[in-house]
């Protein structure tokens, strides 16, 4: 298990001074990959609030590689990278182990750059992808995209008069991403900050491709007060609202079971995207019982694996 001294010690690879809003959970996904990840590591970021917060020029908050990319092919950058890295790796002119990070938004990930990252994925490039999830295009204003929860009120799918907010539900990514039988495919969440760091150490030791899914509190595009980042990363979870699992060659473990459930409402209203829910009952449940399905779902999936 990582200990805080140890990634301490590892000094900030991903530096303060950045432009991202006080309370970004972004940011803070950012600080505990490259720590995970150490020195030898490149990065390749998609476009959105990570990549432009990081990298206004002629500042970096990166003290390592770091590729800007389009929205579209973060994860094509990084097959490139990959490939060149082996290449010259068999030439003998790269010596050292290198750590191959693509990483994106859910705008980045789940809609625009679906295509490239499938593509690494079903390829088998040894690299891994990490997916800040803040449910949404916060970058230009809080658009919705297909990792918005339903019924969560963006600028795309106002909750007014005629929808109640998002009216489909969300996307489930990290099971497409299982489908593609990769080695290693997890969610992770910041509250538990060690599983987050583990599961990054074991996504770099994978022969192959990997990626992880991980929640990302948005202060701005949810609406909460910025010190309530990790707060709602526990809530999160205890709620089932977001589940903390893996699958490792197509066998899951959900590593967090709460041990004390919360009620849903617990994490909804503490952000104003979901407000109008509180009036809205019948959007509440059909919510309520599409994360329970997919809680149980896990739970089987996890039950038939230990056969
Ligand atoms: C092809 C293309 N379309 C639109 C944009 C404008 N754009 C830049 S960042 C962004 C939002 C990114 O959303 P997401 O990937 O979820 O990251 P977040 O901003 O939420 O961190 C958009 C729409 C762009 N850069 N390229
Ligand atoms: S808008 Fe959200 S994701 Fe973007 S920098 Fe601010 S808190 Fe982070
Ligand atoms: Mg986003």
């Amino acid at each position: 298990m990582a200990s805080i001294k140890e990634l301490a010690s590892k000094g900030n690879l991903f530096a303060p001074g950045h432009r991202a809003c006080a309370g970004c959970g972004g940011t803070i996904i950012l600080r505990l990959v490259a720590a995970a990840a150490g020195e030898n590591t490149v990065f390749i970021g998609a476009t959105g609030c990570m990549e432009v917060a990081s990298t206004i020029y002629p500042y970096s908050a990166w003290k390592v590689p770091f590729l800007h990319n389009a929205f579209e092919n973060s994860a094509a950058t990084a097959s490139g990278v990959e490939s060149a890295y082996r290449a010259l790796k068999k030439k003998g002119k790269i010596t050292k182990d290198i750590n191959i990070i693509a990483f994106g938004g859910d705008g980045g990930t789940y809609d625009i750059g679906l295509q490239s990252l499938s593509g690494a994925m079903e390829r088998g490039h040894k690299l891994l992808y990490i997916c800040y999830d803040n449910g949404a295009y916060m970058n230009t204003g809080i658009q919705r995209s297909s990792a918005t929860p339903f019924g969560a009120n963006t600028t795309t799918s106002p909750a007014g008069s005629v929808i109640k907010g998002k009216t489909q539900q969300r996307k489930d990514l990290s099971e497409i991403m299982v489908a593609h039988n990769i080695p290693y495919v997890a969610q992770a969440s910041l509250f538990y900050w060690n599983d987050l760091v583990e599961k990054v150490k074991k996504a770099l030791k994978v022969d192959g491709p990997s990626f992880i899914n991980i929640l990302s509190p948005c202060p701005l595009g949810w609406g909460y007060d910025p010190s309530e980042t990790i707060e709602l990363s526990e809530l999160a979870v205890a709620t089932h609202f977001w589940n903390v699992y893996e699958c490792e060659n197509g066998k899951y473990k959900v590593n967090i079971k709460p041990k004390k459930e919360k009620p849903l409402e617990d994490f909804l209203f503490k952000q104003q995207r979901f407000k109008h829910l509180k009036n809205n009952p019948e959007i509440l449940e059909q919510l309520r019982a599409f994360l329970k399905e997919k809680y149980e779902n896990l739970l089987k999936k996890e039950e038939i694996s230990a056969r």
